[in-house]
């Protein structure tokens, strides 16, 4: 196990100062680190993301490789029922729970996907399957539920008559939300960085709250919702995902730093390049996550609330949102 000094130093002081000046301190910790990190690596979307990471550490020294780490992990937040991602996620505008993932595996550059999907509980298995089990990346709707059932994977009846009487009533007036905060945010992206060098990662969600029906977000796009190369590392998104889509954030994050940004200034930069082509300017609800090849981790997003966890053998927490420096402090 090896934890750089930069890496320690940095997490001591984030102990000690409390969060007003996090933000420079964390960033400032990693922007010019060039050792290795500890390995292996996990990161993920939010606070809840630290159950995650911690089931998915406990898979990878239990033997199985990154992908159970990735699957199970997620896997984990999608029974949680602590309703932020999968079954106990927000429903569409007519009452429905429809769900979102997908995965990647580096060695290879192995991907796949299921969008709209209902009824099945873990939907980060649906879209494994796909990518082990299939010549396709993607399957989406009716027949995406259809292939998981085939696999043998469990559905649950989500939208009973109790559940959605339940939904009318505190049905929101606005339909559609345009922003994703502490109170709605429901995906998980985690990334692992297994301890031979190899990178898997995996988003899943319920999708934005009161979408239309049939809408899909960023988190299942491969490249939107998640990227992941072997040579470089792996970026996941969470927020609007519309504003991550249009354009494909989570590659955009990776190619950054196979430019050379380590992961904090690869999704800074990827925030300013989509801020400056847009006229909500920053308030666009976009926040990522990311690690590279030599075990850096870190993320950046639009959203105050936003914050991302990352767990090695020697350390699991969760990290304060470092935004971006110049633009106004994140909301
Ligand atoms: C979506 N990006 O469907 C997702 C929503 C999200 O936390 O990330 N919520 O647009």
């Amino acid at each position: 196990m090896k934890i750089s000094r930069r890496q320690f130093v940095g997490s001591a002081t984030v102990g000690l100062v409390g969060t007003a000046i996090l933000p420079r301190i964390y960033a400032g910790d990693v922007s010019d680190q060039v050792e290795r990190g500890e390995v292996p690596l996990i990161a993920s979307t939010w606070g809840f993301g630290k159950a995650a990471n911690e089931k998915a550490l406990k898979v990878l020294q239990e033997g199985g490789s990154i992908l159970d780490a990735v699957e199970q992990g997620i896997g984990l937040t999608e029974s949680s029922g602590n309703g932020s991602v999968g079954l106990s996620g927000g429903p569409n505008a007519a009452g429905v729970v429809q769900l979102d993932a997908c995965i990647m595996y580096g060695p290879g550059h192995k991907a796949g996907s299921v969008a709209g999907l209902e009824g099945i509980r873990h939907p980060i298995s649906a879209a494994r399957r796909v990518m082990e089990k299939t010549r396709h990346v993607m399957l989406i709707g009716e027949g995406a539920r259809m292939f998981a059932l085939e696999q043998g994977l469990e559905s649950i009846e989500v939208n009973t008559r109790d559940k959605y009487e339940a939904w009318q009533k505190k049905r929101p007036v606005e339909p559609s939300p345009q922003k994703v905060d502490k109170k709605n945010h429901d995906t998980i992206a985690l990334l692992v960085l297994g301890a031979d060098g190899n990178i898997a990662g995996g988003c899943s969600t319920s999708g934005l709250g009161g979408k239309l029906p049939g809408r899909v977000g960023d988190s299942p796009i491969i490249g939107s919702g998640l990227y992941v190369d072997n040579e470089v590392g792996a970026a996941g998104a969470t927020g609007l995902g519309e504003n991550v889509m249009r354009y494909c954030a989570s590659f955009m994050i990776v190619e950054l730093m196979r430019q050379g940004l380590d992961p904090t200034e690869a999704c800074r930069q990827a925030i300013r390049r989509i801020v400056s082509q847009e006229p909500k300017g920053a308030n666009l609800s976009i926040n990522f996550v990311a690690l590279d090849k030599k075990g850096r981790f870190g993320g950046a997003g639009t959203d105050g609330s936003f914050s991302f966890s990352v767990t090695t053998r020697s350390n699991s927490r969760v990290l304060p949102n470092p935004g971006v420096p110049e633009m106004k402090a994140p909301r």
